[in-house]
């Protein structure tokens, strides 16, 4: 069986994965997702229309959320819990429908009835492929499928904010008019350009509510020093993005004399008061996703998967590690539930089998915890170092991780940043050097985390208030982005920095096989994005002779 599958940084050839997923996706769950896409559009082109009368009920934007972000890479790879999805779009589709009396729907997607079972679900779907045109159209289908991988970046981090009871119609309402868009086939390439531009748009506003819900249900994070060895004794490993699951996991864990770590894009968890507030919430394991092959073994306690990215369980390591939420694996147990209404008790059970560290160990520590709030406590003392010449320049190192050998460039870059430069970073990338002791600039630290990818938000934040301070645009001020991406979140933030104007951004490791050479020829020309080199040569390029 076929399969065409081109969303993410690791696409097989750099062109789209034709076999199997370089990420483990089989040909089958492409096909679901694919189709599960198709549904979503059935569902938004009469949500479309329903929101023209009253509003929609917010239950249709939640589900709309969840469902993209279950194809986001790295999330979901258990084909059954897809033809649930499928099939309750298309009941929801019909029950709006049935609230528009008289209204007609043409588009086929609107009209489409899902098979009975996952095998004719996998046969429909090949008549809706997201494969790349050829011809006029080809350059309309690359915006369009940037468009729909931004959008699911967007769901996301709309999801995570609706976990935190952070909402807002808007959101919703633009996942409807986006995905109606991609059945009309009318719209011209501007019209693609606006709509791939409004989902960094409307992408800020669902980063700006899960800003809200983490700082205002945890607290803001603060500078934090956090230990990479471990404690003797049991252990709990999660890793993901989702900080209500380790908020449950904390407490249900309490007492039970057994230690918590964070792995991958759960460290900055440790940097905010009402999580670290708990005594066996210890440190930091391991680095980023693509290294869980061999981290995970090594774990002697339970491993528990919030959100992407998982892979693929090595060697006998598929008993201990559990999924939440919208991860998943075949064979993988998974906690139930949604919210605060989860039991992880059976990750705590595994946990207490489990033989846990044996001994003390000092692996040496990190500093996290510098989101918005602590970067712009200490803004006096910042823009005096700039205005004395302290600090030159500024870096946002930041992006995904992967398993790209030319990924090392990260590290290198910021090795090579000179001592009186400050770099910026977040997401799982930041584990090419995080523990790379950069010094400080009169008590300001050169090396800054301000938390994972979902706090793109804070480090756009950061930037706008040394703008104002300074009176001057953020293309003005002395920072660069050299950015690296790997899923889709990482689309939708670009989509969301290209919608605030800023220019000059550095992307790799490659870009993305779904813009064509056209729509590149419009990035360049209005952003002046561009590929990264060599670390030697973009920091000349950026600091002239002084590098
Ligand atoms: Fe390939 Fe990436 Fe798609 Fe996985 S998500 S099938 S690696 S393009
Ligand atoms: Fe990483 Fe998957 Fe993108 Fe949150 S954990 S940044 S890749």
């Amino acid at each position: 069986m076929e399969m065409f599958c081109y969303q993410c940084e690791q696409t097989a050839k750099g062109q789209g994965c034709t076999v199997l997923g370089v990420c483990g996706k089989a040909p089958q769950i492409a096909a679901l997702q694919d189709l599960l896409t198709y549904s979503l559009k059935g569902l938004a082109l009469v949500a479309v229309q329903a929101g023209k009368q009253a509003p929609v009920d917010r239950a249709v934007g939640r589900f709309t959320a969840e469902a993209l972000f279950s194809t986001l890479t790295n999330v979901d790879f258990d084909p059954e819990r897809f033809p649930p999805m499928i099939t309750k779009a298309v009941d929801l589709r019909e029950d709006l429908k049935a609230k528009l009396p008289g209204a007609t729907f043409t588009q086929e997607a609107a009209n489409f009835q899902p098979g009975e079972s996952l095998e004719t679900m996998v046969e429909q779907a090949k008549a809706h492929p997201l494969a790349p045109a050829e011809g006029e159209r080809a350059d309309i289908i690359a915006l369009q499928h940037t468009t729909l991988f931004g959008l699911r970046g967007l769901a996301a981090y709309a999801d995570h904010a609706a976990i935190l009871g952070q909402e807002d119609d808007s959101v919703y309402a633009f996942l409807y008019e986006a995905l109606a868009a991609m059945e009309d086939d009318s719209l011209g390439l501007n019209d693609w350009v606006g709509l791939a531009l409004k989902c960094g748009e409307v992408n800020l506003k669902a980063m700006e509510l899960l800003d809200a819900g983490n700082t205002g249900t945890y607290g803001h994070p603060e500078p934090t020093v956090v230990p990479l060895g471990h404690k003797a004794g049991k252990a709990i490993l999660v890793s993901g993005h989702d900080l209500m699951d380790l908020e449950l996991l904390l407490e249900q864990s309490k007492g039970k004399g057994l230690y918590v770590y964070t792995h991958g894009e759960m460290l900055p968890a440790l940097a905010y008061p009402k999580l670290k507030a708990h005594e066996h919430f210890y440190g930091h394991y391991g680095t980023a996703w693509q290294n869980q092959g061999k981290e995970f073994p090594a774990f002697p306690g339970a491993i528990l998967m919030t959100t992407n990215c998982i892979q693929k369980p090595k060697g006998d390591t598929g008993d201990k590690i559990f999924t939440t939420g919208l991860v998943g694996w075949p064979g993988v147990p998974h906690i139930p539930g949604v919210g605060r209404g989860k039991d992880f008790s059976p990750v705590i059970d595994k946990a207490l089998e489990l033989p846990g560290f044996p001994t003390d160990q000092d692996n040496g520590s990190v500093m996290c915890g510098f989101g918005r709030n602590a970067v712009l406590g200490v803004a006096d003392k910042v823009i005096e170092a700039v205005k004395s010449g302290a600090i030159k320049h500024f870096f946002l190192v930041a992006g995904c991780d992967g398993a790209k050998p030319g990924r090392n460039y990260y590290t290198e870059f910021v090795e090579k940043t000179p001592a009186d430069t400050v770099v910026l970073t977040l997401a799982c990338g930041k584990f090419r050097f995080f523990d790379q002791q950069l010094g400080d600039i009169g008590g300001i630290p050169r090396l800054l985390d301000v938390g994972q990818c979902n706090d793109a938000y804070s480090a756009v934040q950061i930037a706008v208030a040394l703008a104002g301070a300074f009176g001057v645009g953020v293309n003005d001020l002395p920072l660069s982005m050299v950015l690296s991406w790997y899923e889709q979140k990482a689309c939708a933030i670009l989509l969301s920095l290209l919608h605030l104007g800023i220019k000059d951004i550095r992307l790799g490791p490659s870009l993305p096989a779904f813009i064509t050479p056209n729509v590149l020829q419009v990035l360049v020309d209005n952003f002046n994005i561009m590929p990264i080199t060599t670390p030697d040569e973009d920091l000349k390029a950026i600091l002239g002779e002084a590098a």
